[in-house]
């Protein structure tokens, strides 16, 4: 096995021949060429009477981005990028033996001078279930890294196998690269999939199925002239190279092709739209050629289904969130619909390249029967909201601020509560309790566009949990005793009594929240299933790696 990847080695398989090329200029690589990949359903290697058991290989291969640009070097699972998609049914455990047979150095650029990098192999990884209701020991903690063949392992590594019991409600998961220090890198070079879960409730409605149900990874990259991924070394006086504060890409990748098109027919598709990018945050939208709006007919978030389906014309999606849709073609026929975003460059322009992202081609006639009888709107499955002002007992409130520090090379980074993933743990929720996190964000210039640094969103992630968001409330930036704050609440000058509700896309289970510049978000939290160590953290992948992490540990109940 080892002698095999010898010889790739020498064969400069897994590194880009030439990385010092120019990065490609997004206006010479046309759009809409390349139709949509659908990645592959995972086959499992053995079935029980109620597990699948499945193994997959991450490996360094070969991807073609566009039909005008060369093959790049992509870390895959299985070799293929995006990862095979894993189909899940609720209550049938599946079990993932995920195995390294990467290279031990990585392709990309690595900061060897973060916390988590010091003395570490650069090619480590993990593999975290997004979404995913399991065990510590198989929710792919940062720390639970291993090398090739398993030849190094993190100081939190505990198992090959991961058991995914599967006990929560059909939804859209996805699995990804989650090893401390690199999960940036990592990612950016492929090692991202699909894992759909399935239950009884949701295959008695009536949604498109099969290949009428699509997965959708939205991501932005950049490219070399020859095709290769580009990612900046960002090198600075105390580090080279040096991690960055954001990474946006110039194309838009979906599905691991640039700008590609789907030829569909004149009926409903679902969609299930994952943000999969680095830093970059969108504002997704559907448009015809006559600049006709159309609405996207929602169905789920993060955590699955919402009560009924409603139509949305625009929603935001930042790294990590799921939006479940439907997309009707019914009298679309011999039309044109892009998808869009409203994008926006680093100085507050409109980005026009990465405002289109992907054209769906309607045809003329169905290939089967056409769907007439999916009837929208839907209802979908009961919910139950909750209102922490009804709830009994009443819940622990916790705050927390998204505060910037130094790092020891004198770099900023971006913290919690002042605190980095190596302080000691402060999130310590009870087993079976129901708490409320409030988050606030003070780095906020008015006036300036939402997502033009510094008004950086933060999507929060919390592992093991799923929750509501509550709601938002603007506050005065410069009248802001982060102190105070965190310690009873004052210190703090709303701009209005009054908070805004969610969006109406954010209004079902999450586990990924928005977490915007100026505001107060509020959500409401129930931890339950599982006691032990986890993480929480910004998905933004540069803060992440960052240390912009803290521990969450689900502690037993005290019972006095
Ligand atoms: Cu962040």
């Amino acid at each position: 096995m080892l002698n095999g990847h010898k010889r790739r080695d020498k064969r400069n398989d897994c590194y880009p021949s030439n990385a010092n090329l120019a990065v490609r200029p997004p206006g010479t690589i046309p759009k809409f060429v390349d139709e949509l990949p659908i990645p592959k359903v995972l086959k499992p290697v053995s079935r029980g009477g109620d597990y699948d058991y499945y193994e997959v290989e991450m490996k360094c291969a070969r991807h073609k981005f566009h039909r005008d640009l060369g093959e790049a070097v992509v870390y895959g699972y299985n070799g293929m990028y995006p990862g095979p998609t894993i189909e899940a049914m609720k209550g049938r455990t599946v079990m993932v033996k995920w195995i390294n047979n990467l290279p031990l150095k990585h392709f990309l650029p690595v900061d060897k001078t973060l916390d988590s990098a010091i003395d570490s192999p650069e090619v480590r990884t993990v593999v975290h279930l997004h979404g995913a209701n399991v065990a510590p020991d198989s929710d792919g903690h940062p720390d639970a890294w291993f090398t090739r063949n398993y030849g190094i392992r993190g100081p939190k590594y505990s198992r090959q196998v991961y058991e995914y019991p599967n006990q929560q409600q059909a939804t859209t998961l996805w699995y990804h690269d989650h090893a401390m220090g690199v999960t940036r890198l990592n990612l950016y070079a492929g090692l991202a999939g699909f894992y759909l879960l399935h239950d009884f409730h949701e295959q008695c409605l009536n949604l498109p199925k099969g290949k009428y149900d699509i997965p959708l990874m939205i991501q932005d990259k950049t490219f070399r002239e020859d095709g290769s991924l580009f990612y900046p070394p960002n090198p600075t006086p105390s580090a080279n190279p040096s991690v960055v504060r954001a990474f946006i890409g110039n194309t838009m990748v979906v599905n691991g092709k640039v700008w590609p098109y789907l030829n569909v027919e004149p009926r409903k598709y679902r969609f299930r739209m994952l943000n999969a990018s680095n830093t970059n945050g969108f504002t997704f939208k559907l448009k015809d050629e006559d600049s006709n709006l159309h609405p996207f007919w929602q169905i789920g978030t993060d955590g699955g289904m919402i009560e009924e389906s409603k139509p949305i014309e625009k929603f935001p999606l930042d790294p990590a969130e799921r939006l479940d849709v439907i997309i009707d073609f019914s009298n679309l026929a011999g039309k044109t619909i892009t998808l869009r975003t409203e994008e926006l460059d680093l100085a507050g322009n409109r980005e026009t390249f990465k405002e289109e992202v992907m054209q769906f081609r309607v045809g003329h006639k169905c290939k089967g029967v056409c769907d007439d009888d999916i009837v929208l709107p839907m209802k979908l499955r009961a919910f139950e909201e909750l209102d922490p002002d009804m709830l009994d007992p009443k819940p622990k409130v916790r705050r927390f601020v998204m505060t910037e520090d130094l790092d020891k090379q004198g770099r900023l980074m971006l913290t919690i509560n002042h605190k980095d993933f190596r302080d000691p743990a402060t999130e310590l929720p009870e087993y079976d309790s129901i708490e409320v996190w409030e988050l606030a964000n003070p780095v906020f210039v008015p006036g300036r566009p939402l997502g033009i640094p510094p008004n950086i969103t933060h999507p929060i992630h919390l592992h093991l949990a799923q929750f509501q968001v509550l709601n938002r409330q603007e506050f005065n930036v410069n009248n802001f005793n982060t102190k105070q704050w965190i310690q009873d609440g004052t210190g703090i000058q709303f701009v209005s009594e009054e908070a805004e509700a969610p969006d109406p896309s954010e209004l079902g289970w999450k586990d990924t929240v928005r977490v915007e510049p100026g505001k107060v978000t509020r959500i409401v939290v129930p931890f339950k299933n599982y006691t032990g160590e986890y993480v929480w953290h910004c998905h933004i992948l540069e803060h992440e790696d960052h240390e912009m992490m803290r521990p969450l540990i689900i502690v037993e109940r005290n019972c006095e």
